[in-house]
């Protein structure tokens, strides 16, 4: 059967480049996108639809009236902007899940995609390769949501049979978007400044060395692990994913072979203190042998960083 689908958090980073994508595969009446905001980019989409996820009555009519089979659930605070207002980062993040399991345990839902992250990670977890099961201690509002996410995540799927599944998505780069407050989206940012200004002021040190993996390479991804079948899918909190590794001075080092005149400054703040206690690289072998692993592609390439500034340009 076709499936229905409903992208929360489309008007997001990811939420654009996905909808876009699912949009290709499944055409466009397929799939609904939604958000708080609407950006100029669905001002005149007929398949946008206003909605904030904490509102349950909305949700669910809209899930009910559209037929909705399947969920990408993208809307949350990040890291750093979470830690302006903790019990906001709290409540959004956790809600919005369990107003979905909730939704996918009443069987108005077929599956559920929710993306966990590196920051579940802390500083007591191994830093380099960190496995997919490990110590997490995360020192984030946004990390403590994500680690509690994927429990609830696996408790639903155990209790409730509800077809759940989650990537715990590395520090992602796209060109479609503005960044929303994350801790990674420096290495964001820095093309926006490169082109603008040839310079960049950069929050992190200069060796604060994480992993990234270019937007293309993660909705695969997801697209993937949302097309596997049931029963392949033997993790159900959330999968790790690798791309690459590299410092704000690999990226300028790059950046600086097309431009020139690029210039940077480091001056790290609290936002070094979280990066510092993630990953600085991830072992993705789990998630390998169900097939989405995707070490091989764009991600694992230097030549994505002139990709990405031509394309801006
Ligand atoms: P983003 O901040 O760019 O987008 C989130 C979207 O959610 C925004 O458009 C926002 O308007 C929307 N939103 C906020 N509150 C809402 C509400 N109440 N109702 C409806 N929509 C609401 O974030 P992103 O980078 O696209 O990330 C999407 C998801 O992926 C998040 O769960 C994030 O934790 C996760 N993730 C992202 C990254 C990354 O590097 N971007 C890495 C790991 C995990
Ligand atoms: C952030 O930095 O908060 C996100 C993430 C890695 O989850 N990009």
């Amino acid at each position: 059967m076709k499936p229905k689908i409903l992208v929360i958090g489309a008007a997001g980073q990811i939420g654009i480049e996905l909808v876009r994508s699912l949009r290709l595969k499944h055409g466009e009446t397929s799939v609904i996108a939604s958000d708080l905001r609407c950006p100029d980019i669905y001002s005149s989409d007929e398949y946008f639809v206003p909605l904030d996820v904490l509102d349950d009555s909305a949700l669910r009519h809209l899930i009910i009236d559209q037929n909705i089979t399947e969920v990408y659930l993208l809307a949350a605070v990040l890291s750093a902007k979470g830690e302006e207002n903790p019990l906001f980062a709290w409540n959004l993040n956790m809600q919005s899940l369990l107003n979905l399991l909730e939704i996918a345990k009443d069987q108005l839902i077929d599956k559920l995609f929710w993306p966990s992250s590196i920051a579940v990670f802390g500083s007591l977890s191994p830093q380099f390769n960190t496995p997919q099961n490990c110590v997490k201690n995360p020192n984030t509002v946004y990390g403590i949501s994500k680690l509690s996410g994927e429990q609830w995540c696996a408790y639903y799927h155990e209790k409730y049979d509800v077809d759940v599944r989650s990537l715990r998505y590395p520090g992602l780069i796209g060109h479609e978007s503005q960044p929303g407050g994350g801790t990674t989206d420096y290495a964001v940012s820095i093309f926006y400044d490169a082109i603008r200004n040839n310079q960049y002021n950069c929050y992190l040190s200069e060796d604060r060395s994480l992993p990234m993996m270019y937007m293309e390479d993660a909705i695969s991804a997801t697209i993937k692990l949302m097309e596997a079948d049931s029963d392949t899918i033997k993790v159900r909190d959330s999968y790790n994913l690798a791309g690459i590794s590299f410092s704000p001075k690999d990226l300028a080092n790059e950046i600086v072979k097309h431009i020139e005149n690029f210039r940077i400054q480091y001056e790290p703040d609290f936002r070094d203190i979280i990066a510092a206690s993630w990953p600085n690289s991830i072992d993705d072998s789990v998630a390998k042998k169900t097939g989405i692993g995707m070490r091989s592609t764009i991600s694992n390439q230097w030549s994505w960083t002139c990709y990405l500034i031509l394309k801006e340009k």
